[in-house]
């Protein structure tokens, strides 16, 4: 098991890189995050907070956003064309069916759990 305790969630793009080489399983990464963070580039980086989720997209693998509260004008293009389910912060709070939705979408054995909080 891999524990990774960061300042910043830009650093998750370079745990899971590392991960994924070193595993032999394929697996989920999922995603506790306000924001999808799934633009492509973010202040003239393409490794801003912002884009550590499409990084990991770009590497093939599947990912699961979840407690979402806003998405950017750019990313559901990708979240249609890359298939990924998002669970929506008001999904988890209206919807009872929203763990079963979620567990049915994840479709390997392992999964990589990344959360993106802070405190004031
Ligand atoms: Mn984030």
């Amino acid at each position: 098991m891999v524990i990774a305790i960061g300042g910043e969630h830009s650093i998750t793009a370079g745990i899971v890189d590392v991960y994924r080489r070193a595993s032999a399983e394929p697996f989920t990464v999922i995603q506790i995050d306000a924001h999808c963070d799934l633009r492509h580039e973010y202040k003239g980086s393409i490794y801003d907070h912002a884009c550590v989720m499409r990084r990991i997209a770009d590497m093939g693998l599947p990912i699961l956003p979840f407690g979402i509260r806003s998405i950017c004008k750019e990313e559901p293009d990708l979240i249609k064309h890359n298939s990924i389910k998002v669970i929506l912060a008001r999904q988890i709070a209206q919807d009872p069916n929203w763990i079963a939705q979620a567990l049915a979408s994840i479709s390997t054995e392992q999964v990589f759990i990344t959360i993106d909080f802070r405190w004031n």
